[in-house]
């Protein structure tokens, strides 16, 4: 099976200078090097975006300038595997957001990175590879994975838990996909949800992400949602709970929706399942039209509100979406 990498940017290819690391490693000779003798060598092609980046830089456009490269090396041949090679900082952004762009794609897509450029000895960037490549060829993984230290995670329950372990991304409410061993240990596949056909591409919408903290008050809440967004992710406590006692607050949060602002509330937990009506602190919100996030992870929520956003959908109509399934992003009660 042929395999198309495309080259985001990301530690995995960068070099030092005096300003730090950059871009700038010979990425394809590396490759071409590191697959020498082995069933994939004449197998790979690859392309670097233009410009490189460090995936700090990223915004929708950088997620839709990685779903065109795919879907035109697609059209040459839809037989095709893909990989992209992608910063870790917010990989798990991308690979969300792919997840829901391509759910039409023919294609298994795998995205990797590494914590260590690929010219660093001990680096993880040729195990990452190598197993992305791996799993994208498996002929076991429908949509987007995400592939590190060892494991294959779904792309849209991935989440960056380390800035410097090799094991640097976990999926805290869902199993991982496989596990590399010698054979590889694969998991039954998970849901892969009602899909979206003819998405519209990726535009940079106004959504914010507001983390609650003890005292907070209306008036800082009211100042950060001014002028108010398309839409808020609230991070709040638990299952969803936004302090019930503190004057005002709620009605920051009301007068948000009347204006048109989808409000879709996450939690601050590694793991959570946000119940909006579990606790009074929850059920106001969600009575005012508030949505919870259920067991997504932050970088499924804020990827899908922009994909949605970017579908032309607004406020109450956008919330209502969140719920939903499109690829797999979340456990829909049974
Ligand atoms: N800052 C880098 C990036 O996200 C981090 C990495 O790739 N390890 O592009």
């Amino acid at each position: 099976m042929r395999v198309h990498l495309t080259y985001a940017g990301g530690t995995i290819g960068m070099v030092d200078s005096p300003r730090g690391l950059v871009p700038g490693a010979d990425l394809e000779g590396w490759l071409a090097h590191l697959l020498d003798g082995t069933d994939l060598a004449e197998a790979v092609t690859m392309t670097s975006l233009d410009p490189l980046i460090d995936s700090s830089n990223a915004t929708p456009l950088s997620w839709q300038a990685i779903a065109e490269d795919l879907r035109a090396h697609a059209a040459e041949d839809p037989d095709r595997a893909f990989v992209v090679l992608h910063g870790t900082d917010t990989m798990a952004y991308t690979s969300a957001a792919l997840s829901y762009a391509l759910t039409d794609f023919p294609c298994p897509v795998v995205i990797t990175g590494s914590q260590l450029p690929l010219g660093v000895v001990g680096s993880d960037a040729a195990p990452n590879v190598t197993g992305a490549l791996r799993a994208a060829t498996s002929g076991r993984l429908n949509g987007v994975g995400l592939f590190f230290g060892h494991r294959l995670l779904a792309g849209n329950r991935a989440t960056k838990t380390s800035s410097w372990a090799f094991q640097g991304f976990d999926s805290p409410n869902a199993a991982p996909l496989a596990v590399t061993g010698g054979p590889w240990q694969w998991a039954p596949a998970p849901p892969r949800g009602a899909g979206w056909p003819t998405p519209q591409p990726y535009a940079r919408h106004d959504v914010v992400v507001v983390d609650l903290a003890p005292g907070i008050t209306a008036a800082r809440l009211e100042a950060l949602l001014t002028p108010r967004p398309e839409a808020v992710v609230l991070r709040a406590f638990g299952v969803g709970n936004v302090p019930s006692q503190e004057p005002g607050l709620a009605a920051v949060l009301e007068r948000a929706i009347s204006a048109g602002t989808a409000v879709v509330v996450a939690s601050q937990c590694h793991q959570a399942e946000v119940l909006l009506g579990h606790y009074e602190s929850g059920d106001a919100v969600a009575r005012m039209g508030a949505v919870g996030s259920r067991d997504m992870t932050l970088e499924a929520v804020y990827a899908k509100v922009q994909f949605l956003a970017s579908q032309g959908l607004t406020g109450g109509e956008l919330a209502a979406q969140m719920g939903r399934s499109i690829a797999g992003e979340l456990t829909e009660p049974s």
